[in-house]
């Protein structure tokens, strides 16, 4: 099975979180870097309008959304625990709240002059410019509440004393990790190791987690380009997709599907497949020919688009 091919961008936290679940699966995989902010014209061809990052790619499929990248890591790995879907109703909720709710309070409270500086490193100033007006639109059109930029700090301390207070074994929700560390590590990760605030200094249990976690590491990348990214995409053939996946009634019909929270930008094409976890939209495009971009069914809207 040949390698996934994570498109991410270095200050990334949803990328960090699939950064660290490949290190802890020990798994190799291919990196295309993307920049900070869209047009990003070949993640158009290969997932259509999605616009959020990080997106995986194997051949010609394509994977939006952190909690579906990991189903196919867990797959892989042989690690059911990196799954949402494996995980307790307990950590599920977790989940649900670390990666919106939280996520804002700690990526608005991280904003500080080292942060600022790492980005500018990264970016030119007309595209930190662009950056910083794209990141006020995307706040201005959520469906979501997101935190005010003077409650983010409270905010984000309060989770981080939550934070502390569950960590009653090595990790949140038992001796070893699960998709939960993950998905709590990479808000925290941007307060402390990219921000390199101290504001999370005078939490022992949550640094040494924090700590445990780093040591995972990042699994073994291997870099590829954009070009052969997409030519990977155009020489394959998307998976066959069981019958028992092809059973729902909107299944060939044209349809567009968006996240409901923010950056609510529409794919477009035709229902392929759904299974319990996700919807899979069959697309062509002509850089790319037909592609499988697999969406997962929570937190986003699937709207038909013909009679
Ligand atoms: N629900 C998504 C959230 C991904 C997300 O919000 N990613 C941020 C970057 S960490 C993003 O896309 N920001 C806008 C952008 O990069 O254009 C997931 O789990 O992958």
């Amino acid at each position: 099975m040949p390698d996934l091919i994570l498109h991410h961008y270095p200050m990334s936290p949803f990328s960090q979180k699939m950064r660290s679940m490949f290190g802890y699966a020990g798994l190799p995989w291919q990196s295309v870097t993307v920049r900070e902010f869209p047009p990003r014209p070949h993640l158009a061809a290969l997932a259509g309008g999605y616009r959020k990052v990080p997106v995986a790619q194997d051949g010609a499929d394509v994977f939006c959304d952190s909690r579906i990248i990991a189903e196919e890591i867990a797959a892989r790995a042989g690690k059911p625990e990196l799954a949402l879907g494996n995980c307790s109703p307990e950590a599920q909720a977790w989940v649900a709240k670390v990666d919106l709710d939280e996520f804002f309070a700690c990526v608005l409270a991280a904003g500080n002059r080292t942060l600022r500086r790492k980005a500018r490193e990264s970016m030119s100033l007309p595209g930190l410019l662009r950056f910083a007006w794209d990141r006020i639109k995307l706040g201005r059109t959520a469906t979501t509440r997101i935190v005010g930029l003077r409650a983010a700090r409270p905010a984000a301390l309060a989770h981080a004393a939550r934070v502390e207070a569950a960590l009653t074994q090595d990790f949140l929700f038992g001796a070893t990790p699960n998709h939960a560390d993950f998905s709590t590590y990479h808000s925290l990760w941007m307060i402390r190791d990219q921000a390199e605030s101290r504001m999370l200094k005078d939490l022992p249990r949550l640094n040494a987690w924090m700590d445990r976690m780093q040591a995972l590491g990042d699994g073994r990348p291997a870099t590829l380009t954009i070009d052969a990214a997409l030519a990977i995409a155009r020489q394959a053939t998307p998976r066959a997709i069981p019958a028992e996946h092809r059973s729902d009634p909107l299944v060939g019909r044209t349809v567009t599907i968006a996240p409901s929270d923010y950056a609510q930008v529409p794919s477009a094409g035709v229902l392929a497949g759904a299974t319990p976890t996700r919807w899979i939209l069959a697309r062509e495009d002509a850089q790319v020919g037909t592609v499988h971009v697999h969406f997962p069914r929570e937190g986003y809207t699937l709207q038909p688009t013909e009679r």
